[in-house]
């Protein structure tokens, strides 16, 4: 009888449909997810890929009021860009669905409605933060404030994005709606809850005993929240857009966001069994599933915690086998951000890249931040296509099919005898297969590229194209060899590099065999290309070498992204229209020193200071009292605009002035010279 294949539910965390996507989510979750998915397709396991778009929450409603559309027409829009850019990189989902789908809202309506009967729940009257201007509840991202753990001021109701901690949002200190900028009240309102708390002890045995292989990154995120006593989390919201709460007297109140996304995944499996005439439980319900989810790190609480919660309370599902979250993404060194529209959105990428999809999916590979954080840049995106993809692997292919047109018209030789190297095509596949099966998917492209790496230096040591004259039959056995590892980076590259690996096989003339199968037997009884096979006579240049004027365009694009940002933050100001050198040799600056300074009465702003400028004492008033005490800035040496026409300011003459900038936190600092050198009275200029 032959064995069942073992079977997989992939999941990848379902997009927020509030903006088009970005090489982040591309990093941490999609790609690695589709080579996962790849991977165990060709090891011949039943496998499902499902994901969606995550259609409903307080972030949607805020967009699609900014675009002064609905939000349906907000989801639609970006759902079908998303859905695109998807399919344009090759991420290889069975089925991509959407949590607006009727099925969906009826299989999360389902979901709540079972753990109600069953008693699962907590229905609580609590006090919410309330907008009196707006007539509305705030929930969610709908009101900001101080968060409670780390300080950060412009923390979200649901969750803190410099900490990554989630809470409720009345925990927020000084919170405002981010409606009407408004102090919020509190309004009684009923709500149900799952009590997290009761699921304590189980989630500490589960993952913490049991699950020790976990990823250390998501283990210990994991732990740290387990440490912290779980408290009852309300599941549902008083808003209006999302899934309707399916019990009477519920008017105006759906599940909350989080509480029906990850169902999304179960509907999308539903909806796929459903075309394809296939029975979904087996995927959710069946004890030989492995569950995996991929997600970034922000997911982790919701996919480790507060989903498996859920299904064990519903109880006839599978809990995750394994969340492989990935750490974050960063561009140029700063943090990747959709509002601060710092990104590389991947409609745009293709559109200033096309054909190229292989060279960002091998990228953010080769950098992925599996372990720690990590950032991708334009310079290194150009340095590994050059050097990786085109100097290795690229031009290891275009030397075997370049020779064998030259010296065989494009067909296959017949060896006399076979190179030991052609063993380690074995174990180039294990060694990738099992970097991909433990979730390493950096390590493993870098065995890609070696196996190139290979290659090439077997063509360097045997050198065919000195040898062709004298010992035409030993280039046979060099060139066939170098085929078997033309033909192994074709199959092998299939989930790191799938347009290539399509493009190299047809080029070889192959035809689609399972992973297992990539190797050559001990006895040489089967090979990977066989003599006599007819390769490509024109084939393209797989890797061609990317200029630095294109990434020079790149790194404009997000120069002026800068520029915006800072315009916009007021953190810098235009430059103002030319002066002639006339103009500025009228002023007379001087460095000088403050000797004297006081508070000037009755006032919170100004400072009365003595300045010391070398030839004269001179009476300074500057509004710089809410940055710096009197005593604070005695001593201080400053530059001084000594000509400037006094003026009275509280019946005080000021005779000059100081000149000052502000920092990051708006508080003001002196410009002073940088050495103590300097005399007072000084010029400058
Ligand atoms: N949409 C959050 C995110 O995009 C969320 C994931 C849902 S997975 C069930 O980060
Ligand atoms: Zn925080």
């Amino acid at each position: 009888m032959s064995q069942k294949p073992q079977r997989y539910t992939i999941t990848a965390a379902l997009p927020y449909t509030n903006g088009p996507i970005h090489i982040g989510h591309l990093a941490g979750v999609y790609v690695p997810a589709d080579i996962y998915a790849r991977y165990l397709r060709l090891m011949g396991k039943d496998v499902l890929f499902v994901c969606g778009s995550d259609e409903h929450g307080v972030p949607i409603t805020i967009k699609a009021k900014k675009e002064g559309i609905t939000p349906q027409e907000l989801v639609d829009k970006y759902h079908k860009i998303i859905k695109a850019s998807f399919e344009s990189f090759g991420i290889t989902f069975d089925n991509y669905s959407r949590t607006s789908a009727k099925i969906h809202h009826e299989t999360a309506a389902n979901f709540f409605k079972t753990l109600y009967d069953k008693g699962k729940f907590i229905e609580q009257v609590t006090a919410q933060l309330y907008d009196e201007k707006a007539n509305q509840f705030l929930a969610d991202r709908f009101v900001v404030g101080t968060c409670p753990k780390c300080g950060n001021e412009d923390s979200y109701g649901d969750q803190c994005e410099r900490c990554g901690t989630s809470h409720n949002a009345t925990d927020l200190i000084n919170p405002r709606s981010a409606i009407t900028g408004s102090k919020p009240t509190l309004r009684e309102t009923n709500h149900w809850f799952l009590p997290l708390n009761e699921y304590e002890d189980w989630l500490k045995k589960w993952i913490l005993k049991d699950h020790t292989e976990w990823k250390p990154n998501v283990y210990g995120q994991v732990k740290s929240w387990l440490d912290d006593a779980l408290k009852p989390r309300a599941v549902t919201r008083d808003l209006d857009w999302g899934i309707p709460v399916p019990l009477p007297g519920a008017e105006g109140k759906v599940l909350y966001v989080w509480f029906d996304a990850p169902i999304g995944y179960i509907s999308a499996t539903k909806e796929w069994a459903a075309q394809h005439g296939k029975d979904w439980e087996p995927y959710w319900k069946d004890a030989n599933t492995q569950l995996i989810h991929f997600i970034g790190k922000d997911n982790i609480v919701f996919h480790c915690i507060i989903f498996p919660a859920m299904l064990k309370a519903e109880g006839s599902y599978i809990l995750p086998e394994n969340v492989p979250a990935n750490e974050f993404l960063n561009l140029e060194g700063n943090k990747l951000s959709t509002s601060k529209n710092w990104a590389v959105w991947l409609h745009e990428y293709l559109e200033d890249f096309p054909d190229k999809q292989d060279v960002l999916r091998y990228v953010l590979t080769a950098n992925a931040p599996e372990t720690k954080d990590n950032d991708f840049t334009w310079k290194n995106f150009q340095d590994r296509n050059n050097s990786e993809l085109a100097g290795i692997f690229g031009n290891f292919i275009n030397r075997v099919i370049v020779l064998t047109q030259k010296y065989y018209d494009g067909k296959v030789p017949t060896p006399i005898k076979y190179f030991d190297e052609l063993a380690t095509i074995k174990t180039y596949k294990d060694e990738i297969g099992q970097a991909i099966e433990t979730f390493r998917f950096r390590e493993g492209s870098q065995k890609l590229i070696d196996l190139a790496r290979k290659g090439n230096q077997f063509l360097q040591q045997q050198e065919p194209w000195k040898k062709i004259k004298t010992h035409p039959e030993e280039v046979a056995d060099i060139m066939f060899a170098a085929l078997q590892f033309a033909a192994a980076l074709a199959y092998l590259s299939e989930p790191f590099l799938p347009h290539t690996s399509t493009k190299l096989k047809k080029a070889l003339g192959l035809h689609q065999i399972a992973w297992d199968a990539v190797e050559i037997a001990k006895d040489y009884s089967r090979f990977l290309i066989d003599s006599g096979q007819l390769i490509t006579a024109n084939h393209e240049i797989l890797f061609p070498q990317i200029e630095d004027a294109d990434i020079q365009k790149q790194i404009d694009k997000l120069l002026a992204t800068k520029k915006v940002n800072a315009m916009e933050n007021k953190t810098v100001t235009p430059i103002k229209p030319n002066i002639t050198f006339e103009d500025f040799s009228k002023m007379d600056l001087r460095v000088g020193t403050i000797i004297k300074a006081e508070k000037m009465p009755k006032t919170d702003k100004l400072l009365v200071m003595e300045v010391d400028l070398g030839l004269e004492i001179r009476t300074i008033v500057s509004g710089i009292a809410q940055s710096f005490a009197p005593e604070e800035v005695i001593g201080k040496r400053v530059t001084v605009l000594a000509n400037l026409a006094p003026r009275k300011l509280r019946g005080v003459e000021s005779q000059g002035m100081i000149l000052l900038t502000e920092n990051k936190d708006e508080k003001f600092v002196f410009i002073n010279p940088d050495e103590d050198g300097c005399e007072n009275g000084a010029t400058i200029a």
